[in-house]
């Protein structure tokens, strides 16, 4: 996979304020996103979308819900509206992000198709288990097959790197076919290492995948 030149020149310009202050009057203002979280089962998306609910608290819209099986495995989605306050040149927008995650299943392909209608962003959540290494490819496989031909902006987490034996970034990089170096040119990383369990880098990864959806959004 060749690494993506992204154009930075408006990137710095752009502040993502996560504000209360939320103008529900000032429509013409009002952006809607929708943010999927994806990957393989059991790799960490429905853990990622608690510890959102827990941070945006006093910004989301709904209570969000999560349909699980008896087995706490997400069954059809896991759903939140969060609201944000940004600055572009000095003009405030109000954005509204749809957050969902789909299932890992195989068995539910077609809820995950129904999921990723109209997505502005995707979170791919990979899974540090060296036994995982066959699943992350395939979903990694999966997204970008969706995301590349729509232009879609994702980011790529690694997840669970409290694990004693996790994967190397470096191994996890080379299965996926990511580039080795660090960082893109728009200084985003190339994987984020997380720990959604404790909420390590969750909400980091979540504010630079908005700044990539923005920064989609306005570049025509
Ligand atoms: N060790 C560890 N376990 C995690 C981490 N994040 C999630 N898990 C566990 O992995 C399992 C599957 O997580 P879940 O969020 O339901 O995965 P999903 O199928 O992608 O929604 C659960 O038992 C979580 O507690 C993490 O950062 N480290
Ligand atoms: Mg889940």
């Amino acid at each position: 996979m060749e690494l993506e030149q992204k154009d930075v020149s408006n990137l710095d310009k752009i502040k993502v304020e996560v504000s209360e202050d939320f103008d529900f009057n000032d429509s013409e203002n009002m952006i809607q996103f929708k943010i999927v979280y994806w990957g393989p089962g059991e790799s960490g998306k429905t853990t990622n979308f608690f510890r959102l609910r827990e941070k945006f608290n006093l910004l989301k819209l709904s209570r969000g819900y999560s349909i699980e099986t008896t087995e706490g495995r997400t069954l059809w989605e896991d759903s939140l509206y969060l609201l944000f306050k940004f600055t572009l040149h000095d003009v405030k927008f109000n954005i509204i992000t749809h957050v969902v995650t789909c299932t890992g299943q195989e068995r539910f392909l077609s809820t995950r198709e129904y999921v990723l209608d109209g997505a502005d962003g995707i979170m791919f959540i990979g899974d540090s288990d060296p036994d995982k290494i066959e699943q992350n490819k395939r979903s990694f496989r999966e997204l970008v097959s969706f995301a590349k031909p729509k232009e879609i902006p994702y980011l790529v987490q690694l997840n669970k790197r409290d694990l004693k034996n996790a994967i190397p970034i470096k191994d996890f990089k080379i299965n996926l076919g990511l580039p080795l170096v660090e960082k893109y040119p728009d200084g985003t990383y190339i994987v984020y290492p997380t720990e959604a369990l404790q909420g390590k880098n969750i909400i980091e990864c979540f504010k630079d995948l908005i700044l990539q959806v923005i920064f989609n959004y306005f570049k025509d």
